[in-house]
Parts: C-alpha cells; sequence; structure tokens
C-alpha cells in the first residue's frame, strides 16, 4: 500500500480564520482563536493521520510589516512555511485584495507547488458577491484550486481535506502515528491563557504579554500548573492584576475552564504577574520564549 505525507502550510492575512481552519481540519483546538490581529504568534504544527496519510498542517502568523523583533520572528515563522510546503493554502475573505507583502503574494503566484486558495467566511456574504470573487481569485492567482468554505462553520471543509490528500507525495510518515502536535502540553496551557488575555484586555495590553508555565505536574486525578503572565512594564502589571485581583481572577477562572476541557481532566492554576523589562525586543528572551532558534 502506498502511503501518502506531506506538510501543508496555510499562510494569509491576519483575521482571515486560519487557525480556526486548522482547528477543524485537525479536529482539536490547537491553535487559540480570537478577533484581535496577531493572536498566532507561533508555527503551530497539527497532524492528521490516516492508515494510508499523515497530513502535517502548520498554522502561521498573519502577514504584517513587522516593527519590532518579536513580529520579525512571526514573520519568519511564515516564511519557514513557504520553504518546507508540500501543499500551500491560501487563506482570503470575502472583499478582501491580495496580501500587502508583494513578495510573499508573489512567491504564491509563482509557486512550484499546489496552491489550493480558500475564500473563507462566505457565512457572511451574498451569492453573488461570492461569484464575483471567485473569479477574482482565479484571475488573481490562476495556478491554484479555488473553493469557498466557512471554517466556522465547517462549511466545504471536508471537500478541501480530501483535494489536500488528493495532493499529497507519496512518502513515509514524518511523525509518529499518533502524533498530534510538535509543541508541549506548556505551550497549550501559555496559549489558553494569552487566549483569555487577548479577549478581555484593550489596546497594547495583549501585545505585551507572554505566558511561561513554570510548572506542570499531573497526579491521578488533577493536573496542577503554575504559570507567570509577563508584561513589559509595572504600569501594564496593575492593568492586567485589575481592582483588587478581580481582572486576574477572571483570566484565571475562564483559562482553568478552557484546561479542563483541552486535558480532560481537573486543574488547578495559580497565576501570578511579573515585568519583564522589554521582553519583545530582547533576543535573548525571545529565544527563551521559543519565538528564535
Ligand atoms: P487568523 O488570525 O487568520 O488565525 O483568524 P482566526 O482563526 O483567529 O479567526 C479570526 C476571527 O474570524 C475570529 O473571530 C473567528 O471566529 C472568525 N472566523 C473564522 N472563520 C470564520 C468563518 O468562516 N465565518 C465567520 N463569520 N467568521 C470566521
Ligand atoms: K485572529
Ligand atoms: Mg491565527
Amino acid at each position: 500500500m502506498t502511503h501518502k505525507a506531506g506538510f501543508v502550510n496555510i499562510i494569509g492575512n491576519p483575521n482571515v480564520g486560519k487557525s480556526t481552519l486548522m482547528n477543524a481540519l485537525v479536529g482539536e483546538k490547537l491553535s487559540i482563536i480570537t478577533s484581535k490581529a496577531q493572536t498566532t504568534r507561533h508555527r503551530i504544527l497539527g497532524i492528521v493521520n490516516g492508515e494510508d496519510y499523515q497530513i502535517v498542517f502548520s498554522d502561521t502568523p498573519g502577514i504584517i510589516k513587522p516593527a519590532y523583533e518579536l513580529q520579525d520572528s512571526m514573520m519568519d515563522f511564515v516564511k519557514a512555511a513557504f520553504d518546507d510546503a508540500d501543499v500551500l493554502i491560501y487563506m482570503v475573505e470575502v472583499g478582501e485584495k491580495e496580501l500587502k507583502n508583494e513578495a510573499f503574494f508573489n512567491k504564491i503566484i509563482n509557486s512550484k507547488i499546489p496552491v489550493i486558495l480558500l475564500l473563507n467566511k462566505i457565512d457572511t456574504s451574498s451569492q453573488e458577491q461570492v461569484e464575483e470573487k471567485i473569479e477574482y481569485w482565479k484571475k488573481k492567482v490562476p495556478n491554484s484550486f479555488v473553493y469557498v468554505i466557512s471554517a466556522l462553520e465547517k462549511f466545504n471543509v471536508e471537500t478541501v481535506f480530501y483535494k489536500i490528500i488528493e495532493l499529497l507525495p507519496d512518502s513515509p510518515p514524518f511523525y509518529p502515528k499518533d502524533q498530534l502536535t510538535d509543541k508541549p502540553e506548556r505551550f497549550f496551557v501559555n496559549e489558553t491563557i494569552r487566549e483569555k488575555i487577548l479577549q478581555h484586555y484593550k489596546k497594547e495590553i495583549p501585545y505585551a504579554v507572554e505566558v511561561e508555565t513554570e510548572s506542570f505536574v499531573e497526579e491521578p486525578n488533577i493536573i496542577k500548573i503554575r504559570a507567570v503572565i509577563m508584561v513589559e512594564r509595572e504600569t501594564q502589571k496593575g492593568i492586567i492584576i485589575g481592582h483588587r485581583g478581580t481582572a486576574i481572577k477572571r483570566v484565571g477562572t475562564e483559562a482553568r475552564k478552557s484546561l479542563q476541557h483541552f486535558f480532560d481532566k481537573k486543574i488547578f492554576l495559580d497565576l501570578y504577574v511579573k515585568v519583564n523589562k522589554n521582553w519583545r525586543s530582547n533576543d535573548k528572551q525571545l529565544r527563551r520564549f521559543g519565538y528564535k532558534e
């Protein structure tokens, strides 16, 4: 029996629905999702195993013009995703124009590997609009297979899944067949907490936050977790904690619930806040948090 395997890398502008799609394809909430740009900071692998195939999806940060070192690293993840793809998924939203980043866009239209162009969020648009947009994108990216989907409502996601399998090269698997992701448990703890912070704090606060799980102890009936929320300045620390600690308490409660769901086990979560001055522009810190080699 021949076996197919390959890397299927999802790229596109911020907020088009890349992470929602990866979770839908993998069937697990590996990537956090919010309505804010730059929710996804890493390249996150989601592996789907079948008897005669293995699809290694990569969710990537949205394409932006970097303004500080963390964002430079985020765009390095996107570049890497171009380089090792066997199939590229370029995701756009109804009503959106091509990537502002010309270099990336040229890579897509000149790609030698198959490109699947997904027009997402069709649940938000009219039939007419959609037909017009399909024509537009077929002209813009003539080398692509175009599909309209709703990642949120899982419309057409299965069709895309079977197209991906068709396009995969013959290859033995790259990862053990029971592996779901490349990231350790602590990564998902950090991301879950960061998701709640993205949801509950305004303006610059979520972008100044990094979360680090300091201890993760699994006992027969409970997982005991201690994590630190790092911010760049003292004033941000006060905002995270909130009046009499109400704000951080809410983050803790919601994160604990999500984590119980994710790990399917009772969770004890201990959160505290620390200032890590200007970590987003500090090479050593970026390495420590896995944004750089
Ligand atoms: P990413 O930044 O490209 O990873 O986008 P996300 O997956 O984080 O989604 C950004 C926002 O778009 C979230 O609020 C999602 O719920 C929403 N979204 C994603 N896919 C769809 C879709 O098919 N339809 C609608 N209406 N919203 C969607
Ligand atoms: K987002
Ligand atoms: Mg994302």
